[in-house]
């Protein structure tokens, strides 16, 4: 079985999905080739506005990553657009503009200009529940040190667009309903810098304003968020789960909204004094791992101290989901994780507890030993990684599955202490997409 859906899941399932999208490829020029139709027409009406040259500027995380977003907000058959441009000459600024078709042409909504030079993130979300959604921005400056949100919103007839009284700065936003009324809530993270605390916050809207409805702290000795995942925690929560790195170290936070306790918590940050059970070495990240629309956590099991030089034991990987009423994770899956060749093994029930993986320095080389009392026991199997095309001889390994440039191979043990055939390994075993770490 090959996975391939495991981190493409991961990356869209945090995402506010609104069918329609389109973008307008991934150039960045100048002046974009000349198109036809709608697309032509927009082009036409940002070069007007921009006067002279321009440069496109592409949202550099989140699930919108074109300069020009088409989209119809309030469901009337006919598109709106937003493009993000820089303009190069005079003093250089960064500006935001919303186009409306008024059935005869593309007209402007709105021009909003900022000394940004960059635009970290688009989100669509409808906080007012009048059935449009409002654009929320994010932007950034060229080191991407400094986020700020911003907030528009459409006027009744798309012909203007206003920006409503807020302003956040954040480490990373979502939006999504996360108290359960139907309306969409926005919720803010910020790592702790000299000037901010490690907090996570919702905002919610009331008379034309948004405020702060709820907020908790979140762990601010993580140094950065490499991945933010929103989306069901179970069937009936929504929230966000963060995957934060300290000197190599991952870990992650769970935010969701109480609703019994009408406040909003951080697992298990907030709700546990012990350690973290998601601490782990490896660079695994948080994700709906099989696609039953909830999100998994990764908490890696203890694995045994064994002194071992030539390779590192792993531990086991035991992708969990949240109780929201307990506040705890649950194990729903068991897992060996090579992240580095982007593959796992599903490890069948006689090998829980009763034995130990290592991987090699250049993790290639994945072997399942059985445990005797703490120590290393006989070997079980062996999973070797090569590249296709190399001419070295794999002697006595049996091909998993070849995948993009590499070869996948297995060897049981004839001596094996613990018993798995071919057929088992081979059904424990998945490939997935590998992750470059983005975020939502
Ligand atoms: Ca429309
Ligand atoms: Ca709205
Ligand atoms: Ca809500
Ligand atoms: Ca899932």
């Amino acid at each position: 079985m090959r996975l391939k859906t495991m981190l493409l899941a991961l990356l869209v399932s945090g995402s506010i999905l609104l069918s329609g999208c389109a973008g307008f490829g991934d150039d960045s020029l100048l002046h974009p080739p000349k198109t036809t139709g709608k697309e032509a027409e927009i082009e036409k009406l940002i070069g007007e506005t921009a006067g002279g040259g321009y440069m496109l500027k592409y949202p550099r995380s989140g699930q919108y990553r074109s300069a020009v977003v088409t989209e119809d907000f309030n469901n009337d058959k006919k598109d709106e657009a937003i493009a993000f441009y820089r303009t190069g000459t005079g003093e250089p600024s960064t500006h935001m503009l919303v186009m409306y078709d008024n059935g005869k042409n593309w007209k402007i909504a709105g021009d909003y200009e900022t000394k940004f030079t960059d635009i970290d993130r688009v989100v669509f979300a409808d906080i007012d529940l009048d059935g449009l959604s409002e654009i929320f921005v994010g932007f950034t400056g060229f080191t991407g040190a400094i986020n700020e949100l911003r907030i528009f919103d459409f006027s009744e007839d798309m012909s203007s667009v206003s920006e409503l009284d807020f302003s956040a700065s954040y480490s990373g936003f979502t939006a999504d309903d996360y108290d359960r009324d139907g309306a969409s809530e926005l919720l803010t993270f910020s790592l702790k810098t000299a000037d901010t605390d490690a907090e996570a916050r919702l905002y919610d809207y009331a008379d034309g304003a948004l405020y702060s409805l709820s907020s908790c702290e979140m762990d601010p000795e993580i140094g950065r968020y490499d991945n933010i995942c929103s989306g069901r925690l179970s069937d009936e929560t929504k929230g966000v789960v963060i995957d934060g790195v300290k000197d190599s170290v991952y870990s992650s936070q769970v935010i969701f909204y109480d609703y019994a306790e009408a406040e909003l918590r951080n697992y298990p940050y907030t709700t546990s004094k012990k350690r973290n059970p998601t601490v782990r070495s490896m660079k695994i990240f948080s994700g709906d791992i099989d696609n039953d629309d909830i999100i998994e956590i990764p908490k890696a099991g203890e694995a045994p101290a064994l002194s071992t030089e030539e390779e590192t034991v792993i531990p086991v990987i035991n992708w969990s989901t949240l109780n929201s009423e307990t506040a705890k994770l649950t194990d729903d899956k068991s897992c060996l994780m090579n992240p580095d060749f982007s593959y796992y093994l599903t490890l069948p029930e006689s090998f829980k507890d009763t034995t130990v993986a290592t991987l090699s320095k250049d993790s290639r080389t994945l072997k399942v030993y059985a445990l005797s009392g703490d120590e290393k026991g006989g070997l079980i199997f062996t999973i070797k990684v090569s590249d296709v095309g190399s001419a070295k001889k794999m002697s006595g390994y049996k091909t998993l599955e070849s995948y993009n440039q590499y070869r996948y191979t297995y060897k049981i043990d004839e001596n094996m202490p613990i018993y798995i055939s071919d057929t088992m390994l081979k059904e424990s075993f998945s490939i997935y997409e590998t992750s470059s770490g983005t975020d939502i």
